[in-house]
């Protein structure tokens, strides 16, 4: 993780001062990037404990499409209570359906994406084909471009999507999946920060690879907790669909460091880094490579406790407020 303190060290001394939605200020630095070979081990902070349930505990919301708080709670995970009942705009928010909710947040947008369509009415064979992908006609009406035209409508699993195109056509270069749904934005309690998943299998390694585009990234709180969710996805898609965890590269859009997590970062630089830990995942999670059988179905079924981390040292744990 020494990429990770030289990334903070590089804010701290290059980044500039921003006034930004919460009223606490950050040191921001456009544009980084941080590489990790997973079979060198699980990127996890070490110059801080990190709180590895609470992280699985998310990422395990997010893989059941979870709009609130109380489902996160439930998984071990309170770091959504803040964004669900205490940030003023959200809760003056129409959208907003009462305590905890947090609206189409990642794993809706991961597993629910609402797909629309809008064909000319009398073009049968577009209709016919729609349909045959799962569309379905929800009302004709006049366009204004097009006249008379059908409405057609289906909710994606983009996750999914992404495993069943690993197992049928490995070599596509476009298994991804993508939070940033701009008709549903203003519905969410936060827009997403982490957007933009890539996996890139190789057949002929039988390795797979993930990029992951972060618009925003805290990289005093957010930072540790995307990687360790980031890399236990890629080892669960792994394991789902057969394939060794290799690369996992992490792009950041606005990398910055809040201005009272400051201190807890100067600390951790005069912390020297531990070695990495082992990531296991529990028996129960099917290996496809041993089985030959793929069964996606356990993206809903894996729960917090399926993931582990062996050889986990760390230095005594640092924490600090997180900015609503
Ligand atoms: N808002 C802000 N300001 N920063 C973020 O990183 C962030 N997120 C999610 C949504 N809004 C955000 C929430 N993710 C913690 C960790 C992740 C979060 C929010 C907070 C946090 O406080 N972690 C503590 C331990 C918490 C615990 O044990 O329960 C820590 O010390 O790591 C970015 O995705």
């Amino acid at each position: 993780m020494k990429s990770y303190l030289d990334l903070v060290q590089s804010v701290l001394t290059e980044g500039s001062w921003q006034d930004n939605r919460t009223g606490t200020r950050t040191i921001s630095l456009p544009g980084a990037m941080l590489r990790f070979d997973l079979q060198q081990g699980f990127p996890a902070v070490t110059t801080k404990k990190l709180a590895f349930k609470t992280a699985v505990g998310e990422l395990v919301g997010f893989l059941r499409g979870s709009r609130s708080a109380a489902e996160f709670r439930e998984l071990g995970c309170k770091v959504w209570d803040q964004n669900a009942n205490d940030n003023a705009a959200w809760l003056a928010n129409p959208y907003r359906e009462g305590p905890d909710d947090l609206g189409p947040v990642y794993g809706a947008q991961w597993r629910h994406w609402p797909a629309y369509k809008v064909l000319p009415a009398e073009n049968t064979a577009q209709i016919a084909d729609a349909q045959g992908r799962g569309y379905r006609q929800v009302t004709e009406f006049i366009d204004c471009n097009l006249g008379p035209a059908v409405l057609l409508y289906k909710a994606v699993d983009q996750l999914r999507q992404c495993l069943d195109t690993i197992e049928s056509n490995p070599t596509d270069r476009r298994i991804l999946f993508h939070g940033w749904n701009w008709a549903q934005i203003e519905e969410m309690a936060l827009p997403p920060c982490h957007l933009l998943y890539q996996f890139h299998p190789s057949v002929a390694r039988r390795e797979i690879s993930l990029s992951l585009y972060i618009r925003s990234n805290d990289l005093g709180l957010g930072t540790p907790f995307n990687l360790a969710e980031g890399a236990a996805l890629l080892h669960l898609v792994g394991r789902l669909t057969g394939y060794t965890p290799k690369w996992f590269t992490y792009f950041i859009g606005d990398a910055h460091i809040y201005e009272n997590h400051v201190p807890m970062l100067q600390e951790q630089l005069t912390r020297e880094p531990h070695p990495l830990p082992q990531l296991l995942l529990s028996d129960r999670i099917p290996d496809r490579a041993q089985t030959g059988r793929y069964e996606p179905e356990w993206l809903e079924q894996v729960e917090p406790g399926d993931f582990s981390l062996v050889g986990y040292q760390h230095h005594a744990p640092l924490t600090a407020p997180m900015a609503v």
